[in-house]
């Protein structure tokens, strides 16, 4: 459904018209499209916080703490520890994972390992709750090569403001063959999980989408970095490792660096790429990862080097609407690595063989009530049904259409990496970064996405529009693997 069609079903299309031209172009600009509020760039005088690593054999609770987010005002958060968002979880390949999780929320949640190709029973399907003061127990095996992962609640309607409100971290998988890279690591391997938020003066975060922005996505005024307002990172003049995450419900970036300096992506969501990329700029839409090095060589010690959002267009009226600094990386030191780019990054094989293809159709439609206007094959999320019944050890093209959309829909799949077979519509292209294993892939308006998928796992697993507000509102399908 188009906007007109919805203005339309919202009963709005005949008043508005009768009203004449200037209500309809205000609500289709203000009132129903929802906007990005703007960001302001800030004067990067905060240092980046660094998320403290744990084990992968540990404990996690889900807690509020006291944080600083903007006004140098405390105020309450949620995370997995003593502030805004979690440890980074460091596991290796081959290794069990044993994490022992409380919940001392005053409502239910649970866990998605967003990355990990994992049994269903541990994966955070969203009738897995975990009540308050209750615990649960996280046992399952590492058997996916190095990569960049994360964790986050994963609760049908509840996602986005959990999210939020500061639930989530970094899950880093390294092994053997990736340490013999010999790539950047100790204080030259930086997480960097990019949040948007909108922050009252009294320092609180504020979540309350409206309708408008439910369609659009509810987007921040400020953003933040590992959950640092305005931050600066000291650099010296050498190569660095960045694990970027969009750890935003809704907004994409656009990122490049504000020297022009190439990003050598050496991987994506699901581990590495083929081999590394250079990009001037890198789209990454909420819940993709991007692992990719930075050259500091050729900056002079003083030089500060931004981070920034550019402009973008085709990804709905709300997003990409204007350019603004994300970070800034300060040069101090002049410093000389032996690091030369890898030619061959990790072993690579390309899926084939699929033997079903599966239409999943993106759509957007009004029913009686507010809940599910986001639809996929025009079903709304219901824990108890079905949608999908997979094979075990089969391969799938599964096709993602948007060609009807007006908005972005970054769609993910549970339990199972993927790769892209084609792009058709709006950008037509398959971008360098996701040459690789994804998990996430991001459906601009127009266009269809074809990816073929191996299931390993079996179990009850969802596909969703990882846009947190189109997610809780209903844009999910249960697949069962048999
Ligand atoms: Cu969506």
């Amino acid at each position: 459904m188009n906007r007109n069609e919805f203005l339309k079903r919202m009963g709005l299309g005949t008043v508005a018209i009768a009203a004449g031209p200037s209500l309809l172009t205000s609500c289709m600009d203000h009132g129903m499209e929802g906007e990005a509020p703007n960001v302001e760039d800030g004067i990067f005088n905060n240092p980046l916080k660094i998320p403290q690593t744990i084990s992968s054999t540990s404990t996690l609770s889900a807690q509020t703490a006291m944080d600083t987010l903007a006004n140098a005002k405390q105020t309450p958060v949620l995370g997995y520890g003593n502030g805004l968002l979690g440890p980074t979880i460091r596991a290796q390949k081959g290794q069990n994972v044993n994490l022992n999780f409380t919940n001392k929320l005053s409502e239910h949640t649970n866990i998605h390992w967003h990355g990990l190709v994992i049994p269903a029973t541990m994966d955070g399907h969203p009738d897995h709750m975990i009540m308050p003061n209750n615990s649960f127990n996280f046992q399952f095996p590492i058997t996916q090569q190095a990569g960049t992962n994360w964790y986050h609640p994963h609760l049908h309607g509840l996602t986005g403001k959990q999210v939020t409100e500061g639930l989530a971290g970094m899950f880093i998988v390294e092994s053997p063959e990736e340490k013999a890279l010999n790539l950047p690591s100790g204080a030259y391997e930086i997480p960097l999980i990019i949040q948007d938020k909108r922050i009252n003066t009294n320092g609180t975060i504020q979540y309350n989408p409206t309708m408008a922005e439910v369609m659009s996505g509810y987007m921040g005024e400020t953003i933040l970095v590992n959950g640092t307002n305005s931050p600066f990172l000291e650099v010296v003049s050498r190569f660095y490792r960045f694990r970027v995450l969009n750890g935003s419900t809704a907004r994409i970036y656009n990122l490049v660096l504000s020297n022009g300096a190439d990003f050598y992506v050496i991987g994506s969501d699901g581990g590495m790429l083929p081999q590394s990329e250079s990009m001037k700029s890198l789209l990454l839409s909420p819940g993709e990862r991007a692992d990719v090095l930075v050259d500091f060589s050729g900056a002079k010690v003083g030089e500060m080097i931004y981070l920034e959002n550019k402009q973008f267009s085709g990804m709905g009226d709300a997003q990409g609407v204007q350019g603004y600094k994300i970070m800034s990386f300060n040069v101090t030191n002049a410093e000389k690595d032996n690091f030369a780019l890898p030619t061959a990054l990790l072993p690579f094989t390309k899926l084939s063989g699929a033997t079903k293809t599966r239409p999943f159709k993106l759509t957007m439609s009004m029913g009686n009530s507010r809940e599910g206007m986001h639809q996929i094959n025009g079903k709304v999320f219901d824990s108890d049904r079905i949608d999908e019944i997979v094979n075990l050890g089969s391969t799938e093209i599964w096709e993602f259409d948007n060609t009807d959309g007006d908005e972005a829909h970054p769609m993910h799949v549970h339990g199972v990496h993927f790769q892209i077979l084609s792009r058709t519509g709006g950008r037509n292209t398959i971008l360098p970064q996701e040459s690789g294993w994804k998990d996430t892939v991001l459906v601009a308006p127009k266009e269809k996405v074809l990816v073929i998928l191996k299931f390993e796992h079996k179990g009850k697993f969802v596909v969703h529009c990882h846009n947190l507000e189109h997610e809780d509102d209903g844009m999910m399908l249960n697949f069962e693997v048999i």
